[in-house]
């Protein structure tokens, strides 16, 4: 067992440039935990707040009068820190030490044990023996709340290698397509500026449907066929677009306008003709009762919610009850502590929803989401293709594929 001896923190920067939180957790005297806090652009409404006030100094100063609490506890006892941290703030969304604080120190905890027991993370959080690798879903296009004026109005389309056998080929896929996708953007427009969103994924001046083909045409360009080898994906974010007033979606940027039902028209068509096996966020994030419409009408695509869970417990059991969505997104940060988060996975398996470990558009470089989502039994791995804070996550699954410990691909 090791004991965590100290506790320390700092400012620094996410991937957008903006301030947050790293957390360093020391155990036994030498072994290091450090995790530094993500932030999304595209926040639902229930997530734990990231910092008090809008402060990290806010977080800072908390952790540093209430550092001792923490010494001596076993730093693998997620438990014990996730209460201990409870003491400090009770509230439903962390709005007194911020989310970004329990995140940052609770998994920097259990780094910290994973270098002291010399036991790999995803070990660490599953005693299981039979972890395998979930499919990286990465984001090849990217307009909304990620990109500039122009772009699609959806948020996020999606690549994910379903037919690979092993997570390098699928890693490889991804890249290959996210490639061709830039070529065919830039002989379609010859001024394309190679510009990308906060995610990496390209952000050409298309509409919706000109985007999707163009990530159609950049698979079957490859000799794929779409719900094969490969297929595509769409993160709708539809909060985005709801105006509660008008009770309405506003595409601005496509120019159209859709009530509930033209919405799920909207989606459906989409999850049809691009054969989707993914669509996250179709509509916005207190409509439970059109998610289960779309649920029961596409019962082999990952019907997800991400806004409309926020990875917590009891909204995925009101879900669950209403047969709302079929894969659940996993985002620690939006729960708060990792040991939240993994209360949260523990519901969504024993209720056969598939689970997406997220990365958040503002990002570290750190990969220990790609742990989380192995031990958590992810189907997919939603981490982006390219840019350092993006590729560092799937590189430490290329690195995980030399254990003997993993072994191939999830079933999707
Ligand atoms: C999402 C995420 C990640 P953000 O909506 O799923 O892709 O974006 O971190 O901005 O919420
Ligand atoms: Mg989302």
């Amino acid at each position: 067992m090791a004991r965590i001896t100290s506790i320390k923190g700092r400012i620094l920067y996410n991937s957008r440039g903006s301030k947050t939180i790293e957390i360093d957790v020391i155990s036994d005297n030498k072994y290091l935990g450090r995790v530094c806090s993500p932030s999304g652009a595209s926040v639902g409404k229930h997530e734990a707040i990231s910092f008090p006030q809008n402060k990290p100094e806010k977080s800072l100063e908390l952790l540093k009068n209430n550092e001792k609490k923490f010494h001596n506890l076993d730093s693998s006892d997620l438990k014990s820190i996730h209460d201990t941290l409870r003491e400090m703030d009770s509230t439903p969304n962390y709005s007194k030490i911020g989310g970004s604080l329990a995140f940052a120190l609770t998994i920097a905890a259990v780094d910290s044990a994973s270098k002291a027991l010399d036991i790999p993370l995803f070990k660490l959080l599953s005693k299981k023996t039979d972890h395998r690798f979930p499919f990286p879903l990465g984001n090849i296009l990217g307009g909304g709340a990620h990109a500039g004026p122009g772009t699609p109005d959806i948020q996020e389309i999606l690549i994910c290698s379903t037919g690979s056998k092993t997570i390098r080929d699928a890693i490889e896929t991804n890249l290959e397509v996210h490639k061709e996708l830039g070529k065919i953007l830039i002989k379609k427009d010859p001024t394309f500026t190679n510009g990308r969103g906060d995610e990496g994924g390209w952000a050409p001046k298309l509409k919706n449907d000109q985007a999707l083909e163009v990530a159609a045409k950049a698979c079957e360009e490859l000799g794929f066929t779409l719900g094969k080898e490969v297929s595509l994906g769409v993160d709708f974010a539809s909060s985005t677009q709801w105006n509660e007033k008008k009770k309405k979606y506003i595409y601005d940027r496509a120019g159209f306008e859709n009530t509930p039902q033209e919405q799920i028209d909207f989606a459906s068509e989409i999850i049809k003709k691009y054969k989707l096996v993914y669509a996250e966020d179709a509509v916005h994030e207190e409509a439970f009762e059109e998610m289960s419409a779309l649920t029961k009408k596409f019962p082999h695509v990952l019907i997800t919610g991400d806004d409309l869970l926020v990875t917590n417990t009891k909204i995925l059991k009101k879900a669950v009850k209403l047969k709302a969505c079929n894969g659940a997104i996993l985002k620690v940060n939006q729960a708060g502590s990792l040991y939240d988060a993994l209360e949260f996975a523990r519901e969504a398996n024993t209720n056969k929803i598939g689970i997406i470990t997220s990365h958040r558009s503002g990002e570290s470089t750190d990969a220990h989401i790609s742990h989380i989502g192995i031990a958590t039994k992810s189907k997919m791995l939603k981490v982006g293709v390219v840019g350092g804070e993006r590729i560092a996550k799937l590189n430490e699954l290329v690195r995980l594929a030399e254990y003997d410990l993993i072994r191939g691909m999830v079933e999707i």
